[in-house]
């Protein structure tokens, strides 16, 4: 039995137990001790193996020898990919500057150590161009911050004890499968449960009220519900005024939103708004859970602010299953760069300042050189599959195809992105190496460890920093990419019991335990201290019909897996929008927009809202007719806070393939 942790992009984190026979993964399954994995574990990781043992496994360093794309490569030996790598960056450096190097790196599928805190500190130092992570979250989190600081959210192990649980723009019985049952038991035992997607989700056929907005209009709906409440004198001005500021400018703001002019907008009549409002602020403890999928569009940041302060009108805090559900990402105090023997936060953030600063979202038009700037000469990429998962895919893969552009992929699997390299690089899994996960859904920190051999002749992501910096004659003190050291120093005085668990349940209650971290303790709405705009909604005018959703599947988590299991390659579509455009079930079909164009089979799904239709997220290039994904209908505009990407403001037209 080998207990070690999964450290994949999903906020549940397991405790997972594998079984190793003869130096192979043979079966993975739950560990005990986690208060929130514990029992079971998803059928994705069930069969991670697979994964690991994969053909498509990159087990030695690869040279490229067809075009780019085709993914024709002969292996070579590290050194040998090495002094390529280090050549071409010297090349850059004398041809176009530090800046031409972007190093994509986002490894939110890996641990503490597999994250950016050694790779940063050498782009850094080579001046090379900053990519910041923006194409998940970023939004969402930038909305918390600004309105709550970094006050922990609810433990989710407490939405047993909510009456009133209010699920916002996540999809959890698929992408945080742990927190469903939860959410079920709270309901059995007589919670009222509210959900707002668009699509009729597993969690949103089980809730009292299913609000079905359009995509993009949250805003709308969330200012309405807080006009509604204010005007009719149900919200809690005593906590107001003890714990909140800008409430008079925000209601303001929101004054315009009358039930009916945001019935308009979103699509949900208002007789639900005002019910739903008015159920929500009179059942105490209630509890919102708020996702990432109302983030992904042009009203993103109006979004999730608008939804987070609805607690604090509500005076929804101070009781245990009461308050605000988000990424808890922050919640464990432990950050690589803790290992960094030369940390110097003020240096660090005026060198990262200086460097030119890179959109993730933008990644396709910078390689197109649509953004005017310092061309990019050397792609860097690390954790993250871009061909596959960003926006704008048409320019991200004419980007990545062209011939003066050299790549670098440092990958488990040769991904989409990978086979467009110059060089791959084989990657370690979490399976084969020493690390620290923070979980982004429990109160939970763990340990990983190394419970089989390295596959092939895999590095980690420090160990292929640390052998560049030692050829740019960085100092290896610095650079040294030793795991068990780093962790060490990372965990000084605090031992870690398996899996440790940071806050128990019962003990993360806003406004009881934690409280906004400004000075005052108060929450900001609206800040004279702070450019905190106030939510406002921005139409989408498109003369393409239908809105494109492109969610978690339970098949994949992102474009992992979808090499052996992909989601099925359909596009969903209402059976009214489909009888409309004379589509049957199954029928081949086009969905086009003035980007591109993919072809697929319609799934006539009811689940859906008229007017949307879904293509699943995660999927690889060569699972779609045209080899190309949704992400080349989405749009690469960024959202009205943090720079996020707007998938879901893709808009399209499907048609008949005769
Ligand atoms: N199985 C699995 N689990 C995952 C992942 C995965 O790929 N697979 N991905 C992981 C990652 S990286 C993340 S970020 C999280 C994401 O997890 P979620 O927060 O669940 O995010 P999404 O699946 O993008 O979207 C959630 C829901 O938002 C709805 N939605 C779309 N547009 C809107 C809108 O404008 N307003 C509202 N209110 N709802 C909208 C969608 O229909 C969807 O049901 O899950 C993580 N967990
Ligand atoms: N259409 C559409 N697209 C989306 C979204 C959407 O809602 N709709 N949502 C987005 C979301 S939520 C996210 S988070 C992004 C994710 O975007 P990406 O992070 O680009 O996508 P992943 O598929 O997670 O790719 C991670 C890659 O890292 C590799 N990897 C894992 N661990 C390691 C490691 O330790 N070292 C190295 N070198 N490699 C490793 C994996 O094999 C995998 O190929 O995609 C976004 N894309
Ligand atoms: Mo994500």
């Amino acid at each position: 039995m080998a207990i070690t942790v999964c450290t994949l992009d999903c906020p549940d984190t397991c405790s997972i137990d594998v079984t190793v026979e003869a130096g192979r993964i043979t079966k993975v399954d739950a560990a005990p001790g986690n208060p929130m994995t514990d029992g079971w574990i998803c059928a994705k990781v069930k069969h991670h193996a697979q994964r690991v043992y994969s053909p498509e496994r990159v087990l030695t360093p690869l040279v490229r020898v067809g075009p780019k794309g085709a993914g024709e490569f002969v292996p070579c030996s590290w050194d040998e990919a090495l002094d390529r790598v280090e050549a071409a960056m010297r090349d850059a450096i004398a041809t176009h500057g530090p800046a031409s190097i972007v190093p994509y790196l986002y490894n939110s599928s890996g641990g503490v150590l597999g994250g950016p805190a050694l790779a940063e500190r050498l782009w850094r130092r080579l001046g090379a161009s900053k990519v910041n992570d923006t194409i998940c979250a970023a939004t969402a989190g930038q909305a918390y911050t600004d309105i709550y600081g970094s006050m922990l959210p609810a433990d989710p192990m407490d939405v047993v004890h909510s009456r009133f649980v209010l699920v916002w723009g996540a999809n959890p019985t698929v992408s945080n499968v742990h927190f469903a049952p939860l959410v079920q038991q709270a309901v059995r035992d007589g919670a009222t449960l509210a959900v707002v997607d668009p699509r009729r989700t597993a969690v949103a056929a089980r809730a009292r009220y299913h609000l079905a907005l359009r995509p993009g209009t949250d805003v709308a709906l969330a200012l309405a519900m807080t006009r509604h409440l204010a005007v009719n004198d149900l919200i809690d001005r005593a906590f107001l005024a003890e714990h909140v500021d800008g409430v008079d400018a925000y209601l303001a703001n929101a004054e315009h939103w009358t039930l009916d002019r945001a019935a308009g907008v979103c699509g949900v009549p208002a007789t639900m708004i005002a019910e739903v409002a008015e159920a929500y602020v009179s059942t105490k403890p209630a509890l919102l859970r708020m996702g990432w999928g109302l983030e992904r569009n042009r009203n993103g940041g109006s979004a999730c602010r608008s939804v987070l302060v609805l607690p604090l009108f509500c005076g929804h805090f101070g009781d245990v299953g009461s308050g605000v559900i988000t990424s808890l990402s922050k919640a464990a105090p432990v950050d690589a760069s803790l290992a960094d023997p030369e940390i110097d936060r003020a240096m660090v953030a005026a060198a990262d300042a200086a460097r030119r600063q890179v959109n993730m979202n933008s990644l396709g038009a910078l390689l197109c050189r649509e953004l005017d700037e310092t061309p990019v000469a050397l792609l860097f990429v690390q954790g993250a599959n871009p061909a596959a998962m960003n926006p704008a895919q048409t320019k991200v893969l004419r980007g990545l195809g062209r011939d003066d552009l050299f790549t670098v992929v440092h990958e488990q699997v040769l991904t989409d992105t990978a086979r467009y390299a110059d060089i791959v690089l084989p990657a370690t899994t979490h399976f084969e190496v020493d690390d620290l996960k923070k979980s982004y859904g429990s109160y939970v920190l763990q340990r990983a460890r190394p419970v089989i051999d390295r596959v092939g002749e895999s590095r980690t992501n420090d160990e292929v920093t640390c052998a560049l910096a030692l050829r740019f004659d960085l100092p290896a003190t610095v650079f040294d990419p030793d795991a068990a050291r780093q962790i060490d120093a990372i965990l000084t005085d605090r031992p870690l019991d398996e899996p440790h668990v940071l806050r128990a349940p019962g003990t993360t209650v806003g406004f009881r335990d934690t409280f906004p971290s400004f000075e005052d303790r108060r929450a900001r709405l609206h800040h004279p201290d702070s450019e905190l705009p106030l939510p406002r909604y921005r139409a989408l005018e498109s003369s393409y019909p239908l809105a494109l959703l492109s969610p978690a599947t339970h098949k994949t988590i992102n474009s992992m897996f979808a090499e052996f299991d992909a989601a099925d390659a359909v596009v969903h579509i209402h059976p009214d929008d489909a009888a409309l455009r004379g589509i049957a079930n199954d029928q081949r079909v086009r969905v086009w927009n003035d980007v591109a164009s993919i072809v697929l089979p319609a799934r006539l799904d009811r689940d859906l809202s008229a007017g949307c239709c879904v293509v699943p997220k995660g999927l690889w290039l060569r699972h779609v007719e045209g080899n190309l994904t949704a992400n080349a209908l989405a749009p690469d505009e960024l959202s009205d806070l943090a720079g996020g990407a707007c998938f879901n403001d893709a808009r399209v037209q499907i048609g008949a393939i005769e």
